[in-house]
């Protein structure tokens, strides 16, 4: 028999289970003795508050004593007019120059005495700061000399969810959605209350509950009234909701002939409809549309373009204060010379054109989410529209659920790319925190990993993707290294040596899965529309949507050029990038046959050919995931016996996936490159048939739209 827990992973990284070494344990009670906290009867504090009882208890042993007392208290927490120990007029300009979002945890001269606080110019800034007091005690960060002054350099920091009203999840891997539509507004599970705890403790500070496939019944009024439930539980969380608005509502949902943004009764229609959510949710963040993109209706279906689509939403919220977020993940009905370049050669003519309460939403990478790809060149081509960046957190393209890849490692890789925007230094977080022009909006979303399953992402380690991707968005120049270890911290051990090795492990995950799948710059080329195992073999359907058409692999060599040579997709990005990318010679390889299609003997840097360097890079993918396995055997102990098994499974799971990756993949390229493997490779276990004829049925992820 497993022991367990008791929660299977559902308290995520806030499990604050107590501090085991005294000196720390005695630290935190010595500041958090005695509380003054006044919370009036809003949100936020109040949430503030009742995370501190709910940690300090769970790691101190004893509830802190938490009132609206400052005399005799070891932590003034409060905003300047909550508590007025804290208005004074220093602290006031320190913490307004901080923001409503930003904090202080530290010591400072309070009515003449040094004190500490927790301080914030907003009630969201105090919930902020309590979990980070929480942190770092989980973390077991010592008290002294503590002095933290923080505030998110991204303004709106979402997930957003491919929820369908049905309770499918489009690309989910964990469970149905965590949204009961169907029992909403009236049942309100204690899970949500704890969602927005989870993203509240990394920042998230918006949410877009439905899928951008998106079903026009979101838009209804009894809809409205189950969205305005949940907006509920999450304001107090500093969580605002959006809806995905599918382009075609007017028309779809009977009230119009027409959906066509210059027809004034379409302008109404948006506008009234705005008018009726804010009347439900005076808070509500706005909408996210994905408008003519895989078969999405859009503006374009009346010839209109994405800026007049766009603008035509934006101007129904504007009053209300709302943001519109419209995808730039497009790509028209008929495959085109190169896909890559569809975006910027639709999106790049309209800059300037969006009004300013509208956010254009670009994927990290040009084509889709892939375990590797370049950054996405609209991130340099855009300077007078505010860019909003898109993650995927769920993991359709590394290994579902059942696979073992830590993301942040990845989300830092785009974030710190730089764009060569106006010069050197114009790196991608730099772009999209708008300190580059843009309109004053910033937002970093992430494709959410959440479901139903009791540990929320269907692995124990993709919580920690939820988690960097909230710290990152929050804050993008952190390292991924720093996030992973607060992670293992906090959700398995402080013990440092099991934490370096958990750490190890995380930070060669996600490289281990591009090894196994999509080595040396290869993109797209898995099985045919659940995207789940090895397909390079697809080359029928439409064009861009086959692995043939991303790999181009045949007896003379492999990978798609794009230099000047081949589509010229090099040239959208800034030079000297574009000369960088732009020649085989400089291209660096692990994006090689992303930029360029090159013989199989082609001498790579490491001096082996490429097709050697191809075959021992799959086979460096399997050993890795072979590594993390021996890797975690060793950390049995450090994890309660639940999650340790059940990651332990998982791991065995990934192998023999990985295994099936290579060996699908290298069987396929042999057949064309003709090439025997080279030493240290093993040869595939089956011939090429045997691969091609695996069809796994009932893939999850799939999800149902209208
Ligand atoms: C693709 C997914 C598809 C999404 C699409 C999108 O396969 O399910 O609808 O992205 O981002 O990667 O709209």
């Amino acid at each position: 028999m497993r022991r367990s827990d008791g929660c299977g992973g559902y308290r995520l990284w806030l499990r604050y289970d107590p501090i085991d070494d005294p000196a720390t344990r005695r630290d935190y009670a010595r500041l958090t003795r005695r509380i003054c906290l006044p919370t009036g009867s809003s949100g936020a504090p109040m949430a503030a508050r009742a995370e501190l009882e709910r940690g300090l208890e769970g790691l101190l042993g004893e509830a802190p004593r938490i009132s609206e007392e400052a005399r005799g208290a070891t932590l003034l927490a409060g905003t300047p007019d909550s508590c007025p120990p804290l208005g004074n007029a220093e602290l006031r300009a320190e913490l307004e120059a901080l923001g409503p979002e930003g904090y202080i945890l530290g010591r400072r001269l309070v009515a003449g005495r040094r004190r500490w606080v927790l301080a914030s110019a907003g009630e969201a800034g105090l919930l902020y700061g309590a979990f980070r007091l929480l942190r770092m005690a989980q973390t077991r960060v010592p008290t002294s000399g503590l002095e933290v002054r923080d505030r998110p350099s991204v303004k709106l920091r979402m997930l957003d969810h491919w929820d369908n009203l049905d309770g499918t999840v489009e690309r989910g891997y964990a469970g149905s959605s965590i949204w009961d539509w169907h029992r909403l507004p009236g049942y309100l599970p204690e899970r949500y209350r704890d969602y927005a705890r989870a993203n509240a403790s990394v920042g998230i500070n918006a949410a877009a509950l439905t899928n951008v496939n998106a079903d026009p019944l979101a838009l209804s009024t009894e809809y409205i009234e189950k969205t305005a439930a949940l907006a509920g539980v999450l304001r107090p969380y500093g969580i605002r909701v959006f809806l995905t608005a599918r382009f075609s509502a007017p028309l779809d949902s009977g009230a119009l002939a027409t959906a066509d943004p210059r027809a004034p009764e379409v302008a109404a229609w948006w506008a009234s409809k705005a008018e009726e959510i804010y009347r439900c949710i005076p808070d509500f963040g706005g909408f996210l549309v994905k408008a003519n993109s895989e078969g999405q209706p859009g503006p374009q279906d009346y010839g209109r373009s994405h800026a007049e689509g766009a603008n035509l939403l934006a101007a129904a919220l504007a009053p209300h204060g709302g943001t519109l977020i419209w995808r730039a993940f497009v790509y028209s009905a008929r495959a085109s010379e190169d896909r890559a370049k569809q975006a910027y050669e639709e999106f790049v003519p309209l800059d300037g054109s969006f009004l300013p309460n509208v956010l254009v939403q670009v994927k990290n990478g040009p084509i889709d989410f892939q375990p590797r790809e370049p950054f996405h060149p609209l991130f340099s081509a855009m300077p007078r529209t505010a860019l909003a960046l898109e993650f995927q957190i769920t993991q359709e393209y590394l290994g579902f659920a059942s696979h073992l890849a830590y993301l942040g490692t990845l989300f830092e890789e785009v974030l710190r790319a730089d764009t060569f925007r106006g010069g050197p230094g114009a790196t991608v977080a730099k772009v999209i925190g708008g300190s580059q022009g843009g309109q004053g909006l910033s937002c970093v979303a992430g494709v959410s990993n959440v479901g139903a399953s009791l540990d929320w992402c269907g692995h124990h380690f993709a919580q920690a993707n939820w988690y960097a991707f909230g710290r990152l968005a929050w804050d993008p120049s952190l390292a991924a290294a720093d996030i992973a270890e607060e992670w293992a911290r906090m959700s398995f051990t402080n013990d440092d040596g099991a934490v370096h090795r958990i750490v190890a492990m995380m930070m060669g995950s996600r490289e281990a899965v591009v090894g196994y799948m999509t080595p040396l710059g290869l993109i797209h080329i898995m099985g045919w529309d659940h995207h789940y195992g090895p397909g390079p073999w697809i080359s029928e359907g439409r064009p861009d949507w086959t692995s043939a058409y991303f790999h181009r692999a045949a007896g003379d060599g492999i990978g798609f050029e794009r230099g000047p040579l081949g589509s010229a997709a090099v040239d959208q990005y800034a030079p000297p990038l574009r000369e960088l990318f732009g020649s085989a010679d400089s291209c660096p390889e692990e994006l090689l046959l992303y930029f360029h299609r090159v013989p199989w003997d082609r001498p790579m840097r490491s001096g082996r050919t490429l097709w050697n360097e191809l075959c021992l890079a799959y086979q460096r993918g399997v050993g890795a995931v072979a590594a993390m396995r021996d890797a975690w055997e060793g950390l049995a102990g450090f994890a309660d016996a639940v999650r340790f098994e059940e990651v332990r499974e998982l791991l065995a799971i990934q192998e023999a996936e990985a295994l099936w990756w290579k060996d699908a993949c290298l069987s396929y390229f042999a057949s064309l490159s003709k090439r025997p493997y080279p030493e240290g490779v093993r040869a595939p276990a089956h011939g090429l048939e045997y691969y091609k004829a695996l069809k796994p049925q009932y893939v999850p992820g799939i999800g149902r739209t209208r």
